[in-house]
């Protein structure tokens, strides 16, 4: 959205005014979301992405595991999308990047300035990937897996693009696990404290930000 701010009359502002993103707190515990790429017969890239909130209730802890990269046209991004993905699965229907705070696509996302970096600018913020497969296990703390939030990212989808942008694949972040009355339970049933996996190769690394295999 852009905002016209006419000052006495005289002066007209015709820019979209972005503000740093808040560090998310007071996510609900045990929720999580995840993305699992689907079988389409004009891409080999298959994968998932989960989103699942931290423990301390601070942003979420991101896992990422995608195969079957081209080995042409990286390093690769992929966002959270604003929009979900049309039943068709058309890539085009999930619209722009999750960006609540209007930090848009200029200034490029840099990495040591998370908060000025388009919400769900993934990629961006903790590194694009190279093929033929990738993995990533990371904090972010400016998602949100609370609803009707403005970084909320459930209803939402990942895309997974080549680097000049063009669109491979993308899918439905839905929900995966919470608790029916959004009470975290003790520690020892928590959902966000069983390791959660991933289908397929490569199994996703601990611990760190992202590593990719040698094209
Ligand atoms: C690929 O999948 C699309 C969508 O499901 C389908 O319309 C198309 O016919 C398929 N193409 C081939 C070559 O199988
Ligand atoms: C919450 O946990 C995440 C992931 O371990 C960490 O990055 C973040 O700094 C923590 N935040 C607070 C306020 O403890
Ligand atoms: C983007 O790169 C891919 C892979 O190199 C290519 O197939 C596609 O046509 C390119 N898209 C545009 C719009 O140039
Ligand atoms: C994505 O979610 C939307 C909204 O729930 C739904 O209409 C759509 O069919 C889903 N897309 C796919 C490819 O499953
Ligand atoms: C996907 O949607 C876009 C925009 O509506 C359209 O231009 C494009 O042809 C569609 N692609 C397919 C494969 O239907
Ligand atoms: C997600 O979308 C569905 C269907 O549009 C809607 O019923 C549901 O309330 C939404 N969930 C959230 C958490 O926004
Ligand atoms: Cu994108």
């Amino acid at each position: 959205m852009r905002f016209s701010a006419s000052i006495f009359g005289l002066l007209t502002l015709p820019f979209a005014i972005a503000s740093d993103a808040p560090v998310v707190t007071n996510n609900v515990v045990g929720t999580s979301y995840i993305a699992t790429l689907p079988d389409r017969n004009d891409t080999s890239v298959r994968g998932a992405v989960i989103v699942n909130t931290n423990s301390n209730a601070t942003g979420a802890n991101v896992q990422v595991s995608i195969s079957g990269l081209p080995s042409e046209g990286g390093p690769f991004t992929y966002h959270i999308h604003e929009f979900p993905v049309a039943p068709d699965h058309n890539c085009s229907s999930t619209g722009a990047h999750l960006d609540p705070y209007l930090a848009t696509e200029s200034p490029p996302c840099d990495p040591a300035q998370e908060q000025k970096c388009q919400v769900g600018d993934l990629a961006g913020k903790h590194g694009r990937m190279s093929g033929p497969s990738y993995s990533g296990n990371y904090a972010d703390l400016y998602v949100s897996t609370t609803p009707d939030t403005p970084a909320f990212v459930g209803n939402r989808s990942i895309v997974v693009h080549y680097a000049n942008k063009t669109r491979i694949t993308c899918a439905n972040l839905t929900i995966q696990g919470t608790f029916s009355n959004g009470v975290a339970p003790s520690p020892h049933a928590s959902a966000s404290s069983r390791p959660v996996s991933v289908a397929g190769p490569p199994t996703v690394a601990g611990g760190g930000s992202g590593s990719s295999t040698p094209a």
